[in-house]
């Protein structure tokens, strides 16, 4: 189940590859680490296509080959980085878009050429990576085509087809819904304590302030009382883990950890 709840993984991107008819393509972070396309035919001057394929670039080269697209649709994909031209069937990109040194690394075969046995107008397929999770970015920014065939007036001939280009926007900007004091802090401190919480924020971090020497530099045990801090988080949190056991800070020898609770 999708987590709508969070933004930073739900961002979405709308953008039309436009020609004789136009086509909208939308890409959703889906919140499980892929990315869900949607190819919809936009009816232009009552024009419409049979949708063939989707080529796309994609950002990152390393990630390529670990790339895969499911859809119930989807009918063949091809990855390889700049080497991605013809899906088979007729449906091919070859020469029309690209130039030759920058080959699409993406490509999704959309039912059958023609719309003898399937007239697509509509389909959607994820993206997703064998081992990295996927955001806006990987094809924010990219060059997109899109291959239709039976192209023409509808409930007329549509013996057209079309090879039709355009480029993805920037991926819109993530948003910070949870206050975080981490990210909202002004950098550089030297690790005093802000006086107050910024405004909106209602906790503090402590682990995570400042840098070494500041009285919070450590995130398990927090900053101690006996060394002139204020606060002992190891002591409060006597769950705390290292390497799965059970470890208190030792007030007898401040800074010390210990399995030892009996010092408690
Ligand atoms: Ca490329
Ligand atoms: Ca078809």
């Amino acid at each position: 189940m999708t987590d709508m709840t969070n933004p930073i993984t739900a961002r979405s991107m709308s953008f039309i590859i436009e020609g004789e008819v136009n086509v909208e393509v939308t890409v959703t972070e889906n919140g499980e680490g892929g990315l869900t396309f949607t190819v919809d035919v936009l009816t232009k001057n009552g024009m419409i296509g049979d949708l063939n394929g989707l080529f796309f670039d994609f950002a990152n080269p390393g990630l390529v080959d670990g790339l895969m697209i499911d859809g119930e649709m989807v009918t063949n994909t091809q990855f390889e980085y700049d080497g991605v031209s013809n899906l088979g069937g007729g449906v091919n990109i070859k020469g029309d878009l690209i130039n030759n040194t920058d080959l699409f690394d993406a490509g999704a075969r959309l039912g059958t050429s023609g719309m003898s046995k399937d007239d697509i107008q509509f389909t959607t397929f994820t993206l997703t990576h064998g081992s990295e999770p996927l955001t806006l970015e990987n094809v924010a920014n990219m060059d997109f085509a899109v291959r239709l065939t039976s192209v023409g007036e509808i409930g007329g001939s549509r013996d057209g087809s079309l090879k039709l280009g355009g480029t993805s926007p920037d991926a819109p900007a993530i948003e910070d819904p949870v206050d975080d004091v981490v990210d909202d802090l002004p950098s550089g401190g030297g690790g005093d304590l802000p006086d107050n919480p910024p405004p909106g924020d209602d906790e503090f971090d402590f682990g995570d302030l400042g840098g070494p020497g500041d009285g919070f530099d450590d995130p398990l045990l927090g900053d101690d009382p006996l060394l002139g801090g204020e606060l002992d988080f190891g002591l409060s949190d006597p769950s705390t883990t290292i390497d799965g056991g059970l470890l208190v800070d030792n007030p007898l020898d401040p800074g010390v950890i210990t399995d030892d609770f009996s010092i408690l």
